[in-house]
């Protein structure tokens, strides 16, 4: 029973008082059947960082259920707060899932999403250079760090870095050459900051184990804010269906976010789906479904990315449950999230309905979305004539389609 008894709940609820964030859709389409309008929509991944939402003092998320065709058969449904006002989805987790589900969202005939805004609730790996775990981080840029060649350590000639080589390149610091257009995504620095600055209200979560693990980056002079307690900060987040860890392709990855980025992204977290949401985000902006300079990317961290000095890389992925990481890194995306939701909701009339103007360019590597900044990133000029490219494609033959 769920989206049945919500759209009764739904009924009987605009029978007594109408709430904004609810209004009918075309009667002869669907009778009994409304559109939701939410102010904001949590984007959750998987099961423990959406359960994190749940009996909370500030809203209940599970008073309206909308199930929407395309979304995870793990999680079909929405579920959204009785006045429609607060929104989660489940995406299921990597890349093709956050696609889908998201993509499936945007066009579902059950929301307005024309002024929503989009948060990404998620816990992440941390890079020790730039943050520790149990941080909660918001980014301005997400990239798809492993959409480029690879080979296996096995096989790379000796001056090679890592395994990876962008793709249409024939070097780790060459700008790749063939571009599919979701390397990078930019989303709304000073919506970010703002998000941010509502985080930095909250008292973060922390764990002992994560204080005891946090302090074997010391050696590291490199480490030091791994080895400092948690807090926000503002940096970026890698996207990469693969579940990499380890120095060397942190390190690339880092290389390559700064690379894609012309010099202007640090790479803090990685994750398995950012670049999917904002690809679909994106499409979805495109044809004014959406708008794309509402989207906020918090990623809180549950676990380093890298080994500390003279650990394996294997050990600190596989055989340290002891890094005590995830438990305040669920916390805190409650913690700090809460304080972004509530200060939207709060701040609606005087800055959020109208949105938060982006200083910088918002948007992806094609230039997309037309008519805002100019792009910071890229040397890609997107061009709607049939023939290429603003620039010349490199061995299109390796292309895989
Ligand atoms: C919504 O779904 C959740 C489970 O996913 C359930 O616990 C809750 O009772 C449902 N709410 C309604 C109003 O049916
Ligand atoms: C590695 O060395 C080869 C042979 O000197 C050279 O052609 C190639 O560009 C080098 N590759 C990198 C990634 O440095
Ligand atoms: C973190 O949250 C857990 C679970 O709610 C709680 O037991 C613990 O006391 C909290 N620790 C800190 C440092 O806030
Ligand atoms: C990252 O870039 C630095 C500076 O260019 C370089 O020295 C290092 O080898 C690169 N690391 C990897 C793993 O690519
Ligand atoms: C915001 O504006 C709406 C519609 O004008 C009004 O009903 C509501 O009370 C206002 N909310 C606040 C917090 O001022
Ligand atoms: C945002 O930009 C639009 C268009 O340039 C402008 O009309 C509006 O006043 C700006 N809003 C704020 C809050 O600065
Ligand atoms: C970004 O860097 C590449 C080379 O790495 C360059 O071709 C491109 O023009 C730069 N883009 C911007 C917007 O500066
Ligand atoms: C991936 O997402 C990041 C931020 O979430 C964005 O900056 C980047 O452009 C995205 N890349 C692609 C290829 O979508």
């Amino acid at each position: 029973m769920r989206s049945f008894t919500s759209l009764a709940l739904v009924a009987a609820t605009l029978s007594s008082a109408v709430s904004a964030s609810l209004v009918p859709a075309r009667i002869q389409e669907r009778a009994l059947e409304y559109v939701v309008k939410p102010k904001v929509f949590i984007i959750s991944m998987f099961d423990p960082e959406a359960e994190i939402w749940y009996n909370i003092p500030e809203f209940n998320l599970l008073e309206l259920n909308v199930t929407v065709p395309g979304f995870s058969p793990l999680f079909p449904d929405a579920h959204c707060t009785a006045d429609g006002e607060v929104c989660q989805l489940i995406t299921g987790e990597s890349e093709i899932n956050a696609a889908v589900t998201v993509s499936s969202l945007v066009r579902s005939p059950r929301f307005d999403l024309t002024t929503t805004y989009f948060m990404v609730a998620g816990i992440g790996g941390v890079n020790p250079e730039v943050a520790t775990i149990a941080s909660v981080t918001f980014a301005r840029y997400a990239i798809q760090v492993a959409l480029q060649y690879e080979f296996s350590q096995f096989d790379i000639p000796t001056n090679y870095t890592s395994g990876y080589i962008p793709q249409g390149s024939d070097s780790a610091d060459e700008y790749p050459q063939s571009i599919y257009g979701t390397e990078v995504f930019e989303f709304n620095q000073d919506l970010q900051k703002i998000a941010a600055n509502f985080a930095r209200k909250a008292t973060l979560n922390d764990s002992d184990d994560a204080i005891v693990y946090r302090a074997n980056y010391a050696p590291n002079p490199l480490y030091a804010a791994a080895v400092a307690g948690p807090a926000v900060y503002e940096c970026d987040v890698a996207t990469s269906d693969t579940y990499f860890s380890g120095t060397t392709l942190g390190t690339a990855f880092g290389n390559y976010t700064k690379l894609v980025t012309n010099g202007t992204g640090v790479y803090c977290t990685t994750a398995q789906e950012d670049n999917a949401t904002g690809e679909a985000l994106l499409r979805a902006a495109a044809e004014k479904l959406v708008d794309f300079s509402r989207i906020i990317v918090m990623r809180t961290a549950s676990d380093f990315d890298r080994p500390y000095p003279g650990e394996a890389a294997t050990t600190n992925l596989l055989y340290s449950p002891g890094q005590g990481g995830f438990p305040p890194a669920i916390q805190n995306i409650y913690l700090a999230g809460i304080e972004v939701v509530t200060g939207i909701l709060d701040g609606w009339n005087s800055t959020f309905a109208a949105g938060v103007n982006a200083s910088n360019y918002v948007g992806d590597i094609f230039g997309t979305l037309q008519g805002g900044k100019t792009q910071d990133f890229g040397p890609y000029v997107f061009s709607n004539a049939v023939t290429k490219r603003s620039i010349p494609v490199k061995r299109t033959y390796t292309h895989r389609y």
